[in-house]
């Protein structure tokens, strides 16, 4: 981090039922709520998608993109997004004051709680959009796919849901949206010395106690991201069998090829 620009590779999930409130204003396009990720490898296990529920800052626009869809995100990723020629920028009205990405709609993230998506590769037809309290609306576009089998930070905050029926009842999440039944982890990448689930592994290793653990957080997003892609081997997908470092440009060339995913830089 900090060393020049980094890579990401931008997931659209597609909003499957649009609120009505926002219908006129996107028209008859795909509407998607797009996460920034470093791991494509890993789509296969998503379980649901997060947003920032609280604060001043939790605010998302609907950005009109060049392909004519509508990506839900921050605003400031959706002015990168027009900078790398993937959004689409207003030409500044007065002429003396910055461009802007075109936005149809802006939103608290509170209001894209419960949305039904379409998330590309996932075992689950179906997924919910659900809070995360500690996302940055200065990272990313503000929206994070969640793979809780790899990444501890979503297995942290997807058990919060699940294990807090208060936390459910603050953010008007619905259990069906989370029920550990029905969107059980899914084991996408075997790590040896860690099985196939290594961010539950060591959430319970370290004994993190929720989401807001965030030094030992830290600790093991670090841990399961090197191990995992240096000697993690896919269980599923097109590159079974093969190493995480291998699969990694693999999945992502096919995500982006098939439209399901556009590359992103900041
Ligand atoms: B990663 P870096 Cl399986 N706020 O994607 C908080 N976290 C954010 C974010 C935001 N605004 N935007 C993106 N992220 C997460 C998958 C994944 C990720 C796995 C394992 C590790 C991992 C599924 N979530 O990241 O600070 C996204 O989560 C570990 C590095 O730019 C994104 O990739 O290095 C990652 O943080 C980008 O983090």
């Amino acid at each position: 981090e900090g060393v020049g620009p980094q890579e990401y590779t931008l997931v659209k999930m597609k909003v499957l039922e649009i609120p009505a409130g926002w219908k006129g204003a996107v028209g008859e396009r795909s509407v998607f709520l797009v996460a920034a990720t470093l791991r494509p490898e890993t789509m296969y296990g998503q379980t649901n998608c997060f947003v920032k529920p609280e604060g001043d800052d939790a605010i998302y626009g609907a950005y009109l993109m060049k392909s004519d869809e509508v990506f839900i995100c921050s605003r400031r990723s959706a002015l990168n997004m027009a900078y790398q020629d993937i959004a689409i920028l207003d030409d500044p009205i007065p002429p003396d004051t910055l461009p802007e990405p075109r936005c149809l709609h802006t939103m608290h993230g509170k209001e894209l709680i419960g949305l039904k998506l379409r998330a590309p590769l996932a075992v689950y037809d179906e997924v919910y959009a659900l809070p995360m309290t500690t996302i940055s609306m200065d990272k990313g576009t503000g929206v994070v796919t969640s793979v809780p089998s790899d990444a501890p930070d979503d297995y942290a905050a997807l058990k919060d849901l699940q294990d807090k029926h208060n936390m459910r009842n603050h953010f008007g999440v619905k259990d069906e949206w989370c029920d550990p039944l029905r969107f059980k982890v899914v084991p996408i990448i075997d790590i040896p010395g860690y099985g196939d689930q290594a961010a539950v592994k060591l959430y319970h290793d370290k004994k993190i106690q929720s989401q807001k653990d965030k030094v030992k957080l830290a600790e093991a997003k670090e841990e399961v991201y090197k191990k995992g892609f240096y000697e993690g081997v896919m269980l599923v997908g097109n590159h079974a069998g093969k190493k995480v470092e291998e699969a990694k440009n693999l999945v992502r060339k096919e995500l982006i090829d098939s439209g399901d995913a556009v590359p992103y830089f900041e």
